[in-house]
């Protein structure tokens, strides 16, 4: 702590001669559309194969047998911005007909991971495949990537329309996995839970790529800063940070017109920046290296 309070105080000093500048905002936000999109069928069949135009996705019973979507999306090192990470992550598809067709409502849509080995076959998604029940089984295994219970009202007053589905935090632990081992494909299987009624049609739908009413569904990842209290986001807490903090430190209120946008050095989001969120910084600048 000796040389912390030596490295402060100096700081100090430079911060009363106006040499500062403001801290990195709080969050980003980037969207990325799908690189492939589609449907597998309980004969293992995609688009391609089974005759559905390239990119629907549909899931649920489809007349007589059952059918499950999935997404592509590319992670790659350009989609994080510098020294952050994914906090939370949205799948939105797009809705080009009715979303939902239940004749016995709600049922419940499950997102769940892809094995690695399956997903160049469903990014390929041109490419005819059939008898692939190894994948069609995968997307009802594994980790769960989001669910959401899905009613008639889901349908939307007009269309397209987009749908959020919130993913979960394993999806956000795999996709910054993903990342920090130089980026990569990441899939998403997903499977309808619902009512056995057979013969009755029960269909959650998503879009075609077609224009106008398709298009390509999106993953909105939310990025922020590697540890809170990294204020200029270059993943160790330092000095640096310091002098962005001592800023905000004494404008105090979030609100003040003197406050730097964003208000980064709120470390615990009370809307000012005082000795409590001090004690929080201080833990990190003793640390120095974000985790
Ligand atoms: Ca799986
Ligand atoms: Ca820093
Ligand atoms: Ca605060």
């Amino acid at each position: 702590m000796a040389l912390l309070r030596v490295s402060l105080r100096a700081l100090l000093v430079s911060a009363s001669m106006g040499v500062l500048a403001g801290g990195a905002s709080a969050a980003t936000t980037v969207t990325i559309s799908a690189t492939a999109q589609g449907t597998v069928d309980e004969y293992g069949r995609n688009n391609a194969a089974f005759g559905s135009a390239l990119g629907n996705m549909l899931c649920g019973r489809l007349n007589t047998f059952f059918i499950r979507n999935f997404a592509v999306f590319t992670l790659g090192p350009e989609a994080r911005p510098q020294g952050r990470r994914i906090i939370a992550a949205t799948f939105a598809p797009r809705i080009s007909f009715n979303a939902v067709q239940l004749v016995v409502s709600p049922g419940k849509y499950v997102l769940r991971d892809v094995q690695p080995a399956f997903v160049p076959a469903l990014a390929a998604d041109s490419t005819p495949f059939s008898g692939r029940l190894d994948i069609y089984n995968d997307f009802v295994n594994g980790v769960i990537y989001a669910e959401r219970v899905v009613t008639l009202a889901d349908n939307p007053a007009s269309i397209p329309a987009t749908l959020d589905v919130t993913l979960t935090p394993a999806f956000v632990q795999a996709a910054n996995a993903l990342l920090d081992s130089g980026g990569g494909s990441i899939a998403l299987g997903g499977s309808m839970v619902i009512p056995t009624t057979p013969g009755v049609q029960s269909l959650f739908a998503f879009s075609s790529y077609d224009p106008p009413l398709g298009g390509r569904a999106q993953l909105i990842l939310t990025f922020a800063p590697s540890c809170p209290s990294d204020l200029n986001a270059d993943n160790v807490v330092d000095d640096l940070d310091f002098q962005i903090f001592v800023v905000q430190y004494d404008a105090v209120l979030c609100a003040a017109p003197e406050m730097p946008a964003g208000c980064s050095a709120d470390l615990n989001t009370d809307g000012v920046v005082d000795d409590l969120d001090f004690q929080i910084f201080v833990v990190a600048y003793d640390a120095v290296l974000c985790p």
